[in-house]
């Protein structure tokens, strides 16, 4: 937008925030509402299992709880991208199958973010305790993680089955949990709760996990899933040469991925719990961050003895310590360079 010039730009330009923001909060409870239509229909299948009573609640309270209070970004980017490769708005029919796969990666994140926080040990999220901590769940949590995935594919086969992409919705799936699971992986062996050895983290593993753990789940999958939806093939020859769309997408949205995480690798370190809904635990449990591969590239031998003397242990005033030496390093101010030039490489 041109830099406002007179006070009518300016209220111009309000105006078209405030209209923006109003159309963002109806494609919002637009989406919402499928999640109501999504939930019961689990439970109804739920039900005609003969499941007791209490177990039907214990599993509607689960998906309530864990499935739909967060940013909705991923299952939302599902609608738009169907939307964009359409080239029009979508019939109802559409819309309800786009926003039902959205759902679906809401449900798989639901089933990462309550294994990821027991794994963790995390306190909050979404501004509300994590689910294994409330009474009476504790473990229970595991199982409960594992409805959430299979809920996936409880709907996948009600609402695709007859569509000659269904495999390919199966198999994306699957390859994505598959591959998150292997970035779960090293991100929690490069973090071992016993034994803090600075020495084994680097940039390139940091690389490595977010890649893994954030960005197929986060930003391939929600477009690859829009692309299966609108017949994209895997492969076409265009003027001689062999196109692969999946894999063009695949080398446009990795990028965005890993600026995601290192924004949420910096708000673990810098944003207060009202602001990221959750508690920060990436000091204390021994996480491969950005913040710390950061400090570490810049530290004098000093500060690496203070590094090495404080990270990764059960001590909140260790903890401040190293949120001290953040400080002294100007972390702050190299995560805003860092975004300004992710924003020009990406924007
Ligand atoms: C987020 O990392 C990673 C995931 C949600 C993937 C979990 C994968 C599993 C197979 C369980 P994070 O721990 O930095 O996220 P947060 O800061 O939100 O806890
Ligand atoms: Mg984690
Ligand atoms: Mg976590
Ligand atoms: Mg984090």
């Amino acid at each position: 937008m041109p830099n406002p010039t007179s006070k009518l730009d300016i209220a111009a330009g309000a105006l078209d925030a405030n209209t923006k923001a109003a159309k963002k909060a109806e494609a919002r409870k637009k989406f919402e509402d499928v999640f109501d239509k999504i939930r019961d229909e689990l439970i109804e299948r739920f039900t005609s299992e003969n499941m007791p009573q209490d177990a039907i609640e214990w599993y509607k309270r689960s998906l309530e709880y864990n499935v739909p209070g967060g940013k909705l970004n991923r299952g939302m980017s599902v609608v738009d991208s169907v939307e964009i490769l359409k080239g029009r708005s979508l019939s109802d029919d559409e819309y309800f199958k786009a926003a039902l796969l959205g759902w679906c990666i809401e449900l798989l994140q639901a089933f990462f973010l309550v294994s990821d926080d027991m794994m963790d040990q995390s306190i909050t999220r979404r501004s509300q305790p994590c689910w294994f901590r409330l009474e009476n769940v504790g473990n229970i949590a595991i199982n409960d993680s594992f409805m959430l995935e299979m809920a996936i594919y409880q709907l996948l086969k009600k609402h695709f089955r007859q569509e000659s992409y269904y495999v390919d919705l199966l198999e994306l799936f699957q390859e994505t949990t598959y591959q998150t699971e292997m970035g779960q992986l090293v991100d929690l062996i490069t973090a071992p709760e016993d034994h803090v050895d600075l020495g084994k983290f680097s940039l390139k593993k940091h690389n490595f996990i977010v890649r893994y753990k954030t960005s197929y789940y986060s930003f391939y999958l929600p477009v690859a899933l829009a692309m299966h939806m609108c017949h994209v093939p895997a492969s076409y020859t265009h003027s001689g040469k062999v196109v692969s769309p999946y894999k063009l997408a695949l080398d446009i949205l990795l990028p965005l991925g890993e600026y995601f995480q290192i924004q949420d690798d910096f708000l673990d370190y810098s944003g207060t719990p009202e602001q990221i809904g959750k508690v920060g635990t990436d000091i204390i449990d021994n996480k491969c961050s950005w913040c710390i591969n950061v400090a570490l590239s810049v530290a004098t031998p000093e500060q690496r003895k203070v590094l090495d003397e404080n990270y990764g242990q059960k001590d909140s005033q260790k903890e401040a310590r190293v949120k001290a030496l953040y400080e002294e390093i100007n972390l702050r101010e190299r995560y805003r360079k860092y975004e300004e030039d992710a924003y020009q490489r990406l924007g």
